[in-house]
């Protein structure tokens, strides 16, 4: 009830601030009626994220194309909320854009959580980018997003997910009542489970503090957060795990995309597969170069896991595939499914 409030009042201070502006602009007028308009993104990272790149991206190209018509303001995570609450913001209109990941829609879209599941994406990153961008799985989601209020203009990986530790976690016995930092998603937790780890879903923010007070053994997260957020300082192990890939969602209002004119979709339409494009490798140097940052700035032990310690913890993850298809009943096993053959398929194109 309390948060239902919070959410009313920030849609309300959103609405008051976009007509306080200067340019008087409204979300939904469209760009040609003359007068600039303001278009609202918000995002689930730090300034200087993978996602904050892609919304400043969106904002510079729009901004560019639109020759100023259209002014873009970005709101990055902690402006307006955790993850959940930013997902809730689009749903009720509270801003037009939103960049989130299905750990933060898993509740609202329990399918999406087929992307928690762990060993199921390749370790190949370009087998996983064209899994996002050509895939028949994310259609079939897509779907299911636009009949709970958000419309999926693209998805992108954000980099493969590794492990931290206070200590090192190179067998299912090293997980054994492990407290692991999850995001709140029923899946992630039932992942850790499996390995007989006590996951612990803690937000963003405060995961940081609840490592160092020791509240916490571990977390996990692409290498680009585990620098950002500094978590390296609070920990004393790094598995190069790589056990599924930080999938991200660039997502629209759906009653402020049927309000725009032709025009404004088939700019933002057009930009799309450029963002796409551009955020892959982004993605790609960020993770590789604040690697070698946290290798220069910490005393952070890098753990390689051999091929036969990954396959045990694949072993173990299967039964999680159940899980998700008990929860999340059929639809879940078709997504599954394709999910399963869009991997063999762009894995076999190789
Ligand atoms: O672990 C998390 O909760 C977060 N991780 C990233 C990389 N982005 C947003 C998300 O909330």
């Amino acid at each position: 009830m309390i948060k239902k409030i919070s959410l009313l009042m920030l849609i309300v201070i959103l609405t008051l601030s976009l007509f306080g502006c200067s340019d008087g602009g409204s979300a939904n007028n469209e760009a040609s009626s003359g007068k600039p308009v303001t278009w609202r993104i918000t995002h689930e990272e730090v300034v200087g994220s993978v996602q904050d790149v892609y919304a400043n991206k969106f904002k510079e190209l729009i901004e560019e194309k639109s020759a100023g018509k259209i002014k873009v303001e970005v709101y990055p995570v902690g402006q307006l909320g955790d993850g959940v609450t930013q997902v809730e913001l689009l749903q009720d209109g509270g801003v037009d854009f939103a960049i989130n990941n299905p750990g933060a829609v898993a509740t609202i879209i329990p399918e999406n959580q087929v992307f928690s599941l762990q060993f199921l994406l390749s370790d190949d990153m370009d087998v996983n980018q064209k899994v996002m961008t050509e895939g028949a799985a994310k259609d079939e989601l897509n779907n299911i997003y636009l009949k709970k209020g958000i419309k999926v203009l693209d998805w992108f990986t954000e980099g493969f997910q590794m492990w931290t530790g206070n200590k090192s976690l190179t067998s299912i016995d090293d997980f054994k009542g492990f407290k692991m930092r999850t995001m709140a998603s029923p899946m992630i937790s039932a992942g850790y489970e499996a390995y007989g780890a006590n996951p612990t879903p803690i937000p963003y923010m405060e995961v940081y503090s609840s490592l160092q007070l020791n509240m916490i053994d571990g977390q996990v997260n692409p290498i680009f957060a585990i620098e950002e957020m500094k978590f390296y300082e609070v920990q004393k192990y790094l598995m190069m795990s790589k056990q599924n890939t930080f999938v991200g969602t660039f997502c629209v209002n759906p009653d402020f995309w049927d309000k725009l004119g032709d025009s404004d979709k088939g700019m933002v339409e057009s930009i799309v597969p450029e963002l796409n494009k551009y955020i892959f490798e982004v993605q790609e140097n960020l993770n590789t170069e604040r690697l070698e940052k946290i290798k220069e700035v910490s005393d952070i032990q890098i753990v390689e896991l051999t091929d036969g310690e990954r396959d045990s913890f694949k072993e173990a993850s299967i039964p999680v595939r159940d899980v998700y298809v008990n929860e999340v009943g059929e639809k879940g096993k078709k997504i599954l499914d394709l999910l399963i053959k869009d991997v063999e398929k762009f894995e076999n194109e190789k």
